[in-house]
């Protein structure tokens, strides 16, 4: 492939028999019309498709894939799965007919879609004379005036298939289009709307698309959405050739591996694996048509974006109906999940009869609904809408609150690369307006609520347990319904701002300690006397608390802290020891070691004066501190 010619799409729109697929086959040589049916019919019923490589105004040269729609009113929809995408409309209307009900259909249609430029073909030039062929232009000039093919900024060509008067002129005014064209970013995900699979002897599953955005390579893996299924790419073709690579702009057949003819058909999208999300619902604006009836809140549609197609349950946010000619912010609920991004047009059709009323642009794919009131939602799409993408995204962000946004998650919300999300997120975060925790991003003003919060928490945990030290990390993360990524990065941060200790497990305000009343603090003098008199021969921990002056919850409260500054030491549930009473037991077991090594319960009992009862838990604990170590009925101090 010479990487350095240009690529662009062009479609065909217009009525019925208006001439499309005989002006592509008289600019490409290509007859698109390929079933058996459309040639016996001599209509065209599916998307056709052609190529042809033409000389740019700079001396380049410019490849053109053409994408034939049919003009038929029960075709429509197959129309819509060819003109998503397209880069300019070849908008055909016959000489000897003028408009007609599918030439307006598929101008509001390419309208509604935003496809950005085209040229207006008057064909069958050679019917008519040259006063009808003016009326006939003051009338289409009249009819497109003021939209994307207003005669002033695009052209207006007269030709005719059959005596090839005014191809050229058409074929240099699509060079000079295509080549003033903007070049498609392929610093965008990968996407393929599939529309037309096919099976080739020896080589398997083929399908066809035009590539709407990023790029694909050979031995590349591709995800089929919706779904699961995955496929190795074998072989690229673009415009009739054998291709390494292929990009945004370009007719794409792609030969899959992983993938049979029945597994996959016209609607899915290939994208990159475990990069983009299907939708079940999203929000978006939608227009409706000045002739179209008005649109009851919960009408069903259908709904068309790219080669996909489902039914729609339209939920208006105000009012019960939407106006003929009016536009608003709608949540539509889909029949089937759709892969659709932020920006991506789509067209509704009423539910029955099937006639075009609309279309509308993608928003919010991931809608956060339950926690935001009607008037957040649509001020946060009116910023979806016209937003920039820092903006967009510290608003994605920033409606998250403290649960944050994790960079995946961004992702499938706003479909951008990696690159671009980490890149926006960069800038935010030298801006001080988000924060990135981990993998997750969180807005600063969230963030410093979440902290306000925890010590607010903290505060008042700490007056209600006077006599704990501090809370659980993994309980406040629950109190506070943080994810551990946000939660970490609180404690973090609060710990450098000194305002939390964070010891171990246990977290606590700084500086804050257990606060004991005077009967409390003879309460833990007796218990730590009790134990620090009895030696090894310890009394039941039962017994000691039952013999004080405060209540039992309280008593275990300073038990807990004793133990937690190891002052005493549990050896089994009911055994707790003095550290000193225990120390000085491994002191003596050093001294034994000197006369011998070996340990015997007997020996032991002597040596401590105490009864079985206390040996053997104490023996295993010394075990399990690895002060001695059992081999068979006897021990070896170590
Ligand atoms: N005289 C004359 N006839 C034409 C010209 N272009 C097309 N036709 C005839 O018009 C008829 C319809 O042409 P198509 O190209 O099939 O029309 P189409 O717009 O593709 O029709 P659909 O795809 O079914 O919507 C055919 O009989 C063509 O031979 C032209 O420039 N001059
Ligand atoms: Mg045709």
């Amino acid at each position: 492939m010479q990487a350095n010619i240009k690529s662009v799409i062009a479609g065909t729109a217009g009525h019925i028999d208006h001439g499309k697929t005989s002006l592509v086959k008289a600019l490409t040589g290509i007859d698109a019309d390929r079933l058996e049916e459309e040639k016996r019919r001599g209509i065209t019923i599916d998307l056709g498709f052609a190529h042809a490589t033409l000389p740019a105004p700079d001396g380049s040269s410019i490849r053109v894939g053409f994408v034939d729609v049919p003009g038929h009113e029960r075709f429509v929809r197959n129309m819509l799965a060819g003109v998503g995408g397209i880069d300019i409309v070849l908008f055909i209307v016959a000489a000897d007919e003028s408009i007609k009900p599918q030439t307006r259909e598929h101008f509001e249609i390419c309208r509604l879609l935003a496809v950005p430029r085209g040229i207006t073909v008057l064909t069958k030039a050679d019917l008519v004379d040259a006063d009808t062929l003016a009326v006939v232009r003051s009338e289409v000039e009249q009819f497109v005036r003021g939209s994307f093919l207003d005669a002033a900024r695009s052209p207006i060509i007269a030709v005719s298939a059959h005596t090839g008067q005014g191809l050229d002129e058409l074929k240099q005014a699509i060079a000079q289009i295509a080549h003033s064209a903007p070049p498609r970013s392929v610093d965008a995900v990968f996407r393929l709307p599939v529309d037309r699979v096919f099976s080739m002897i020896g080589f398997g599953t083929v399908v066809t698309g035009t590539l709407i955005s990023g790029a694909v390579k050979k031995e590349d893996e591709v995800a089929a959405l919706p779904g699961s299924l995955r496929a190795r790419i074998r072989g690229i073709e673009t415009h009739g050739e054998k291709e390494e690579v292929a990009t945004a702009g370009q007719r794409t057949a792609l030969n899959l591996v992983g993938i049979s003819t029945e597994q996959i058909a016209r609607g899915a999208v290939l994208t990159v694996p475990e990069t983009l999300a299907v939708a079940a619902k999203f929000d978006a604006k939608i227009s409706l048509l000045k002739d179209a009836r008005s649109l009851k809140h919960r009408a069903r549609v259908h709904l068309h974006s790219f080669t996909a197609e489902t039914i729609a349950e339209v939920l208006l946010f105000e009012g019960k109906e939407c106006a003929p000619g009016s536009d608003t912010y709608v949540h539509l609920k889909l029949a089937e999940p759709i892969l659709i991004l932020p920006g991506d047009r789509f067209i509704i059709r009423q539910f029955s009869p099937v006639v075009t009323i609309g279309g509308g642009v993608a928003l919010d794919i991931f809608p956060w609904a339950k926690k935001q009131t009607p008037a957040q939602r649509a001020e946060f799409l009116k910023l979806m809408e016209s937003g920039s993408q820092e903006e967009t995204l510290l608003a994605r962000v920033a409606r998250k609150t403290s649960r944050g946004l994790s960079l995946a998650e961004a992702q499938h919300e706003t479909g951008w690369t990696s690159k671009t999300i980490e890149a926006i997120a960069q800038k935010l975060v030298a801006a001080n307006k988000l924060l990135r925790l981990g993998a997750t991003l969180i807005a600063a003003a969230a963030f410093s609520e979440t902290q306000a919060s925890a010590l607010a928490l903290m505060k008042e945990f700490h007056d209600r347990n006077r006599l704990a030290s501090g809370i659980g990390s993994e309980e406040l993360r629950e109190k506070l319904g943080l994810t551990a990524e946000v939660h970490t990065g609180m404690l973090d941060a609060l710990k450098r701002a000194g305002k939390l200790d964070v010891a171990g497990d246990s977290v606590r305000l700084a500086g804050r300690s257990v606060q004991m009343d005077n009967v409390e603090a003879a309460a833990k003098k007796t218990i730590e006397d009790a134990f620090a008199t009895a030696g090894l021969k310890v009394p039941a921990l039962k017994e000691v608390l039952a013999g004080l002056a405060i209540d039992r919850v309280r008593a275990q409260k300073i038990v807990t802290l004793l133990l937690r500054d190891r002052v005493l030491i549990k050896i089994t549930e009911d055994l707790v020891f003095h550290a000193k009473a225990l120390d000085a037991m491994r002191a003596m077991l050093q001294e034994c070691k000197a006369k011998s090594p070996k340990l015997d319960v007997g020996r032991f009992k002597e040596m401590t004066g105490i009864s079985r009862k206390y040996a053997i838990p104490l023996l295993e604990w010394l075990d399990r501190e690895r002060v001695t170590r059992r081999v068979g009925e006897e021990r070896v101090i170590l």
